[in-house]
Parts: structure tokens; C-alpha cells; sequence
């Protein structure tokens, strides 16, 4: 399954090998402003900015191109056109300030950056601090030098240069739970390898499927369900630049979507503004980026019979390692190791752990983590195993199950509470939109329980509120649980990927 030649371009696999396969006709992309590209329309345009990048930017194997977009389809283009030149694409994300971008550019040393007309300002800002000799190359404005008006003067054939297996295809940014930014390196053949294990082992894509994702494909996530996966299908793929969960159930009914991954919350969302319904026509419905609260998943599927695609994954992995589907998904349990992939739970020190007992999580499949120069590396890759940043326990029957983001572990007067599971809790109070729980230092008890609570519409955030949820808290959880503190926010803090950031909180703590 996970043998390739020594000679590989990923991006030929993706493409070129579609084109032969399904045909040139078929549709590949839609968007939400109403074009169609075919796989015919996608291949030319990848080859024209190829032929940019080498012919006019003078691009040579190896060189990194920043990529800076909102999903459209031209984004797609550039990503394939850089790998078929032998590039290393830099894949960033619109959201990304320049605050964001400067470290990205300062280490990954980009010569080249196509970057979305509308993105520019930020890519500009950084060119001047921290890399002179960037060329930046707007797309989809108006002007002469527009990569747009540069690739129609090319014929868009292309000859892909011929990268070995194991060249760096990209840099994954990745923000980890610090905020300090690391870059992950992956090779062509870790690329085909997703497609191999979460891919074909878990989502199985056909021809006929239409695929939806709110990930950037600037995020590792976005990359593997809106390029990697539906190309190697054959499948279309439905990109829309930004959405609300609202709109998003709108664009499932309206455009047969049959394959949709977003982030819980997503789901949270359409479940409490009644459009849940709305996702009856899907074929599989994955959430990822973050745990997915089992309340959530089980009113999911009490309301349209839909059993949601749980998936835990990582930059450092390039995609999702467990996971469940089909009829082999246990409530309450993220899943077991995707095909191609085995996972463990390590202790303290880096001793597999029995059944039951909560440790890091840990796994070893075909792709591995490589931070580009970073200390990180070894705190990461220990005798093999990649260690993630997350507290699990598995079951005797080898599924897996989610605690907390090891950081997120919050131990008073001696108990160990998962900040997930109160989060859990005081989200399903009727008058709470979403929370994130963070240990708060506290002189007797080590840390209490702190909940950043934000609250529906019209609700107003008092002492007397506090008090209610608090009470609530206890009736759902074992009491010593509950939060001690509530501080009511208009909003949460999330990366540009959409995870809670719940450092920055704790920094807010401590402030
Ligand atoms: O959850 C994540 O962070 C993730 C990262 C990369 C690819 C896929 C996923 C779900």
C-alpha cells in the first residue's frame, strides 16, 4: 500500500495521474461565486504556474514559495504548480497577520510568494523586516504582473520536474500550544501517503463524491480533504472562501455536498440554529481541528442518524492518525489508529501505559514529524515514537479516548480534571454558546477550575449567572470539577485554524 518509486512527484500523482484516469471533462472544483473548473481546466493552470514560476521567477528544485490564500481555486492551482517545478510550498494561511507571517518567512526563507491580491499588504510588510529578496506575485488582481495575466501567456504544458520520494514537497507552519510558530517539513511521498491511510482507509472518496471543508488548505487538514484526497478520487470538490456554519448547511443542501469535515464547533452551531437537518444528504460528516464533545456528536445523530467522523490529527502528521468510521465508531471514543498507523499512551517516563491509564499519546506511521531547525524535534520524537501534545487512555479493545491537550490538565487539591470535559459540561447549560476551561493558580488548592464563558444572545453575564452555571456544573460532574472562577467573554480566542487558544487565556490569567 505505502510502496512508492524512489522518483515521485506528488503533484503529477494528483494530478496528471487524475486527468489520465478520470478524464479532463470531469468537474474538479466549484465555488461558491458559481465557477467550474474541470480536471482539465485545474491541470493546465497548475502547468501555467509552473512554467511562471520557472520560466519568469527563475525558480530552481528545491527553492520555497510562500503560498498566502483564501480556498479558491487558484490556491489549488498554485499549490500543484509549485510542486510539478520542484518547489517546496510554504502553505500559510489568508488569516495570518504579519505578526504571524514574520516568523514563517524568517525561517522557512522563501524566494517566491504568490499570495491572493487581497493578502498582499501583510506579505509586504514582513518583505521589508525580514526577507529583501522576496519576489511577491499577486494573484486575481488586474494588473500585468498578476500571476493571472502572467499564466495565460503560457501554453500550460509542463514537463513535472522529476523530485525523488523523499524531496520536501512542503512546510506545514504549525502554532503548536505556545503560539511560537514551528515549521514541519514533508516529502512528496508523505503526501500520497494521507491519501493511503485516513484516505482510502477511512473516508473512501468515489467519483461521485462532493467535498466540502471549512480547513484552509493553507492548514494541513483543508490541504488533504479539498486537494489531496478528492484529486486522487477523481472527486469534486466544493470550495467556498469563508462560511458560517449557517451558510455552510445552506451550501451542503444546496450543492449535493455527500462529504463534509469541519470543526466541532460547526456542528454546535447548526445544531442550535436548527440547520442541522439540512445535512441529511451527507454521506460522511468529519470534525477535526479539535475534540468534538460527545454531547455534540449525540444529538447529531439523535437528529438525522448521522455518526460523525471523529478524527485527531496533526501539522507534525500532516493529517489525521485516529479516527473512526463507519460501523466501527464507539461513542465516546475518538477511534483507533487509522490503517498504516499504530498508537500508544506513554507515561511520565515514556513507559507504555496499560488500558485505562491516561499518558501522552503517541504514534508511529508513514509520516513523521521533521521541524525545520527546531530544538522541538527531540521533545516531539522520542525512540521512534511521536509524542503528541495530548492526555488519552485506550480501552482493552485498542480504541482510543480523548482526555485533554496535555497543557489543558488542571490539577486542584490533588485531583486531575480535563479542562474538556467541564468545557463539555457547561456547554450544554441552555444559555452557554461555547467556553474553554484553564487552570487559574490558586494558594490552596495548586490551581482551581477558571471557565471563559460566552453566553447566547440576550443573556446577561452576573454573579447570579455565574452562580446558576456553577450549580449546574455540579449536577453534571463530580463536584470538585466545577468552576471556581467564571469570567463571561463577548468571544474566544482561536488560532486562524480555528482552535481555542486557551494559552492566551492563561497568559490573561497571569497578567
Ligand atoms: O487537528 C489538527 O490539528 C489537524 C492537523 C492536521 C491535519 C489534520 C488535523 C485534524
Amino acid at each position: 500500500l505505502l510502496r512508492y518509486p524512489d522518483r515521485l512527484n506528488a503533484a503529477g500523482e494528483l494530478i496528471d495521474a487524475a486527468v489520465a484516469a478520470f478524464g479532463s471533462d470531469r468537474p474538479a472544483i466549484r465555488t461558491d461565486a458559481g465557477e467550474t473548473w474541470t480536471y482539465g481546466d485545474l491541470q493546465r493552470r497548475a502547468n501555467q504556474v509552473a512554467q511562471v514560476l520557472v520560466e519568469d521567477l527563475g525558480l530552481v528544485s528545491g527553492n520555497r514559495v510562500l503560498l498566502r490564500s483564501p480556498n479558491n481555486p487558484w490556491m489549488v492551482a498554485c499549490w500543484l504548480g509549485v510542486l510539478k517545478a520542484g518547489g517546496i510550498a510554504v502553505t500559510t494561511m489568508s488569516a495570518l497577520r504579519a505578526r504571524d507571517l514574520a516568523p514563517v518567512v524568517a525561517r522557512s526563507r522563501p524566494a517566491i510568494a504568490l499570495v491572493d491580491h487581497r493578502f498582499v499588504a501583510d506579505v509586504e510588510a514582513v518583505r521589508g523586516s525580514h526577507a529583501p529578496g522576496l519576489a511577491v506575485v499577486p494573484f486575481g488582481g488586474s494588473g500585468d504582473d498578476d500571476l493571472l495575466a502572467r499564466c495565460a501567456a503560457k501554453p500550460g504544458v509542463f514537463t513535472n520536474v522529476l523530485t525523488a520520494a523523499d524531496d520536501v514537497a512542503l512546510f506545514g507552519p504549525t502554532s503548536g500550544s505556545t503560539g511560537t510558530p514551528k515549521i514541519t517539513a514533508h516529502f512528496h511521498r508523505d503526501v500520497l501517503s494521507i491519501d493511503a491511510t485516513f484516505g482510502r482507509g477511512i473516508l473512501r472518496l468515489t467519483a461521485d463524491d462532493v467535498v466540502a471543508c471549512t480547513a484552509p488548505v493553507g492548514f494541513t487538514f483543508g490541504l488533504g480533504m479539498l486537494v489531496v484526497f478528492p484529486l486522487r478520487a477523481g472527486a469534486c470538490v466544493f470550495l467556498v472562501e469563508s462560511a458560517t456554519p449557517t451558510r455552510l448547511a445552506d451550501i451542503v443542501e444546496e450543492h449535493g455536498v455527500t462529504v463534509l469535515a469541519t470543526a466541532p464547533t460547526a456542528y454546535r452551531q447548526m445544531l442550535r440554529a436548527g440547520k442541522i437537518d439540512q445535512l441529511r444528504g451527507l454521506r460522511v460528516a468529519v470534525s477535526a481541528g479539535e475534540h468534538i464533545p460527545q454531547g455534540v456528536w449525540e444529538e447529531v445523530e439523535a437528529a438525522i442518524g448521522l455518526r460523525i467522523v471523529d478524527g485527531i490529527g496533526a501539522t507534525e502528521l500532516l493529517h489525521i492518525f485516529i479516527s473512526a468510521a463507519g460501523d466501527d465508531i464507539r461513542p465516546g471514543a475518538t477511534g483507533k489508529p487509522v490503517p498504516g498507523f499504530r498508537a500508544t499512551v506513554l507515561g511520565p517516563a515514556g513507559e507504555e501505559l496499560s488500558p485505562g491509564v491516561e499518558g501522552r499519546l503517541a504514534v508511529i506511521g508513514p509520516v513523521g514529524c521533521r521541524y525545520l531547525d527546531d530544538d522541538r524535534q527531540a521533545a516531539y520524537v522520542v525512540d521512534g515514537w511521536n509524542v503528541t501534545g495530548d492526555t488519552f487512555y485506550r480501552d482493552e479493545d485498542g480504541y482510543f479516548y480523548y482526555c485533554s491537550r496535555t497543557d489543558d490538565m488542571i490539577v486542584s487539591s490533588g485531583y486531575n480534571i480535563g479542562g474538556p470535559e467541564v468545557e463539555a459540561a457547561i456547554n450544554t447549560h441552555p444559555d452557554v454558546m461555547e467556553s474553554a476551561v484553564v487552570a487559574e493558580p490558586d494558594p490552596e488548592r495548586g490551581s482551581i477550575v477558571c471557565a471563559f464563558i460566552v453566553l447566547a444572545d440576550g443573556t446577561e453575564g452576573d454573579a447570579a449567572k455565574a452562580k446558576e452555571i456553577q450549580d449546574y456544573v455540579k449536577q453534571q460532574l463530580a463536584p470538585y470539577k466545577y468552576p471556581r472562577d467564571i469570567r463571561f467573554r463577548a468571544s474566544l480566542p482561536r488560532n486562524p485554524s480555528g482552535k481555542l487558544q486557551h494559552f492566551v487565556l492563561r497568559r490573561l490569567i497571569e497578567e
